[in-house]
């Protein structure tokens, strides 16, 4: 790790008033769950499905028992993954800014797999906006109605109570919009802040990935975590290495 790019991107931390923090799947890598590329790296059983055909709207409408199947599979092999290092710093910075009442750190994340929530990083707080949703909920595709029943080992779709239709994940697939409430606070985040750090994103998924430019547009300082880095031309400050180890080594004393 570039031990100088660390040095000044530690000083930037301390010194910010205002952060926005995106993560992506990296971000959940060291956790163990596999972000959509590895996941169809022939290893699974879902591997000759293409994942932007299953996370999507019409993938469900035209096999829903297939794009259920998918999911509970992935709930299923992920239910007992743990925050892990970079998951539990992001948190305690967090509530570190909170008590000194000295910075605002607000996540924005495109995972689904409700960790940040599980390290401490409070979603009632807005400190931690799931703008992609979360794969542990459910509700009605054609009422909305949130889905509380416990669906584990269920294969079938079930069905709704309150209108008899199709209960789906509660998470945002490709070709639908995002929660406009969200969206708004996530953007709002990436607008006010002075640093922004991207963290364990390809950036390739928009809207999420517009949130870097728009920081940049403003003037916030960019930071990426990543150990491939993308050829980003906005990005200040470049840290070629796993979250799980950045992160801690970031609020070192
Ligand atoms: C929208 C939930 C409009 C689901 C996800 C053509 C047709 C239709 C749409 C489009 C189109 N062209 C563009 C679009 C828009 C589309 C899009 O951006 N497509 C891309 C692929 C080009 N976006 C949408 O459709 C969005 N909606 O545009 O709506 C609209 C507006 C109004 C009205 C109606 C419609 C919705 C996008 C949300 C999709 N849902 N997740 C589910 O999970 O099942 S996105 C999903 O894929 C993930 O959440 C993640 O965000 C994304 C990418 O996943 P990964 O590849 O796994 O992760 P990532 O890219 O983050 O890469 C991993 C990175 O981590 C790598 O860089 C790696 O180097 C790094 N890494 C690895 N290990 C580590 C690490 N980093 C740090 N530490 C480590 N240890
Ligand atoms: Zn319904």
């Amino acid at each position: 790790m570039d031990e100088a790019a660390l040095k000044e991107v530690r000083n930037l931390v301390k010194q910010a008033k205002r952060v926005c923090v995106l993560t992506g799947a990296g971000v959940s890598a060291e956790s163990g769950i596999s972000t959509f590329r590895e996941a169809q790296d022939g290893k699974g059983l879902w591997s000759e499905y293409d994942p932007q055909q299953l996370a999507s709207l019409d993938g469900f409408l035209q096999d829903p028992e297939k794009v259920w199947q998918w999911y509970q599979w992935r709930r299923e092999v992920n239910q007992d993954k743990k925050p892990n290092p970079a998951h539990i710093a992001l948190a305690l910075w967090q509530q570190q800014a909170k008590a000194s009442g000295e910075q605002e750190v607000i996540l924005v994340t495109q995972n689904v797999d409700g960790l940040h929530q599980k390290a401490g990083s409070d979603p009632n707080a807005y400190e931690v906006i799931d703008i992609h949703g979360n794969i542990w909920k459910n509700h009605c595709l054609q009422c909305r109605e949130q889905y509380l029943e416990d669906v584990s080992g269920l294969l079938q779709v079930p069905e709704c109570k309150a209108c008899g239709g199709q209960v789906r994940p509660s998470v945002v697939w490709f070709g639908e919009a995002l929660n406009e409430k969200k969206w708004q606070a996530a953007e709002t985040a990436a607008y006010c802040c002075d640093l922004f750090l991207s963290i364990g994103t390809s950036s390739q998924v928009y809207p999420a990935a517009g949130l870097m430019m728009l920081a940049k547009s403003q003037g916030a300082k960019i930071v990426e975590i990543n150990p491939e880095p993308t050829q980003s031309s906005v990005v200040d400050y470049q840290i070629q290495g796993f979250a799980g180890l950045v992160l801690p080594s970031l609020f070192k004393a």
